[in-house]
């Protein structure tokens, strides 16, 4: 860490107490919710970490979404989130922490047999209620097809691989 960043870093933290109530203000959909998008601009940067800075240390009285600022995925948001985005801005360490869940298709927080119930419907020709591609692409290939539906069957009934989550573009 530079003088610079280690200066910075210690004026933020310096600031004083650092407990604060996120609320579930404006945050995006469960499916599109990206960790570390505290402005919810699309993008994980410095405005970020201003951002979560303002609300955790100095009095900013905008609120953040508790989704996209646990970063580090902890159920909670405080400061070791704001640490967390810094290093992971700063020294490229890990990036945030995806809310999502591998495998959770409709987005319920579990992943069972409601989520293989969605997933199938879509290719029997059901109507269903729409679903999050991200978590639908049960394998990771950033393809949604049958291969997801035998995938996420294998997973729940006879303990084969895992959900994963995959970055598509
Ligand atoms: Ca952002
Ligand atoms: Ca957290
Ligand atoms: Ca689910």
């Amino acid at each position: 860490m530079s003088l610079t960043k280690k200066f910075a870093f210690g004026v933020l933290v310096s600031t004083l107490p650092l407990t604060a109530m996120a609320q579930d203000t404006s945050c995006p959909s469960d499916c599109e919710a990206v960790a570390g998008d505290v402005n919810d601009d699309g993008r994980v940067n410095i405005a970020d970490q201003v951002r979560l800075a303002d609300f955790l240390f100095w009095g900013g009285t905008a609120e953040v979404c508790t989704v996209t600022a646990d970063v580090n995925g902890d159920e909670a948001v405080d400061i070791s989130d704001f640490i967390y985005l810094h290093r992971y801005l700063w020294l490229g360490e890990s990036a945030p922490v995806s809310p999502l869940i591998a495998g959770d298709v409709n987005t319920d927080g579990a992943v069972d047999i409601s989520d293989l119930y969605v997933l199938s419907g879509l290719f029997n020709g059901e109507k269903k209620e729409l679903i999050c591609e991200a978590t639908a692409d049960v394998n990771g290939d950033c393809s949604i097809d049958i291969s997801d539906i035998k995938v996420l069957g294998s997973y729940l009934f006879s303990n084969g691989q895992a959900p994963v989550l995959a970055s598509c573009e």
